[in-house]
């Protein structure tokens, strides 16, 4: 049996990543940070088999990727085949608040992480393959289509610490022969994205819009453009860049870009509304250094993994638009039977 170690399983990818590494028979063991609130609620599904028997092939580790004591013992004690890397603080306007923390998880976080690998495997004998969370923000304003020979210009605290990720990547590569796969992945989105990312900021509002709970919508810059794929298919590309025989960089997108108006037309057209009657634009939502325009080339991924993607930009909102939908007539089902659902 393979063993995975995966950092940021509670996560929108770690938990789609989860659910396809237990379908092919993994042991998978997740690092999870310790919070005052449950932090699971994302792979809550895949802890327990029947009613209360604890899922035997998924075990949940305490850690930081700020914390690299912590992380050596994680890695002795799991003895992983292959590590996935998706801890971060991952919120590109967040970044610009907390610029050094961003770096030290993202940044000095991999390196921590790469270096208890490198004496794992020195004291072990055992060889384990590595794959890091790149992403298309390390191209900023370089222009679209953007593929793995396009030169990084990251505009953001966050892109800079994962380009310094991707180059520890490469280093350790050529410096001691270590198997790790940097994936540059596209945005990618489902109904398990987080609330305060713009698809499911959109996708949340036209569902409470729909049932009546929500009047406004106060959004950034709507002339961005982003290559939006499904969750679900980018984490199929992170496995298989670990299946093969050399280690590589692959870009992963869909080769479709949008703005951020398109994605509003597509969502209130699911509830045959006009976006322009509840949308506001506020400076709060913009960043001091906007990525204007992202559309991947995956030639490369196509070729060399036979990657592709299920679902088109259309598709992906609908489906994120449906769910919300469903959320919000539970949401204005608890209000309208006197429950306090702004408190839970
Ligand atoms: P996400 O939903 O924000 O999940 C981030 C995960 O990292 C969560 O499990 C979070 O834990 C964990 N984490 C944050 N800080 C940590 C720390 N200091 N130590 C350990 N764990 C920590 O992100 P995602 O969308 O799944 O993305 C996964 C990875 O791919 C990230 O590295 C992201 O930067 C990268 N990426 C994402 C996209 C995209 O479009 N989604 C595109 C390219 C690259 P909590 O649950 O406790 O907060
Ligand atoms: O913004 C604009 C915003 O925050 C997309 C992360 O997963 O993907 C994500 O980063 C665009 C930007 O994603 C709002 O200015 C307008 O141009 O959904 P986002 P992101 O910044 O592209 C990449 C690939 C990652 O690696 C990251 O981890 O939408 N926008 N109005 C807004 N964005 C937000 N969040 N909120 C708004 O109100």
């Amino acid at each position: 049996m393979k063993v995975a170690l995966v950092t940021g399983i509670t996560g929108q990818d770690g938990s789609y990543l989860t659910e396809l590494l237990l379908a092919k028979g993994y042991h998978v063991h997740g690092l999870i940070r310790r919070a005052s609130n449950f932090n699971t609620q994302r792979i809550d599904h895949l802890l327990f088999e029947g009613a209360h028997e604890p899922a035997r092939n998924l075990t949940l580790h305490y850690g930081d990727l700020t914390d690299g004591t912590g992380m050596r013992r994680v890695l002795d004690l799991v003895k992983p085949d292959e590590i996935y890397n998706l801890a971060a603080q991952s919120h590109v306007r967040v970044s610009f608040d907390h610029p050094e923390y961003t770096a030290d998880v993202i940044g000095t976080g991999f390196l921590r992480l790469l270096e208890a690998a490198r004496d794992h495997m020195a004291t072990s004998k055992a060889e384990i393959r590595i794959y890091q969370a790149g992403t298309s923000e390390m191209f900023g304003s370089a222009a679209p289509p953007q593929s793995e020979r396009t030169p990084f210009h990251p505009r953001s605290p966050y892109a800079v610490s994962k380009v310094a990720a991707h180059w520890y990547g490469v280093n350790y590569r050529e410096a001691y022969g270590m198997f790790v796969a940097n994936g540059i992945l596209f945005n990618h989105e489902s109904p398990r994205r987080g609330e305060t990312f713009v698809t499911r900021k959109v996708t949340r509002a036209v569902g409470r819009i729909a049932v009546g709970l929500q009047e406004r919508l106060a959004l950034g810059n709507l002339d961005a453009k982003r290559d939006w794929g499904f969750a679900g298919d980018f984490v199929e590309a992170m496995w298989r860049m670990l299946q093969q025989d050399r280690p590589g960089d692959f870009v992963i997108a869909t080769g479709e870009s949008n703005s951020v108006a398109d994605l509003l037309d597509v969502a209130f057209d699911v509830i045959g509304e006009n976006w322009r009657r509840y949308v506001v634009t506020i400076p709060r939502y913009e960043r001091p250094a906007e990525v204007e325009h992202l559309r991947g080339d995956a030639t490369k991924a196509r070729e060399e993994l036979g990657w592709r993607h299920s679902l088109s930009f259309e598709e992906l909102i609908r489906k994120m638009v449906d769910h919300d939908l469903k959320l919000a007539r539970r949401e204005r089902a608890l209000q309208d039977a006197g429950f306090d659902i702004s408190r839970g």
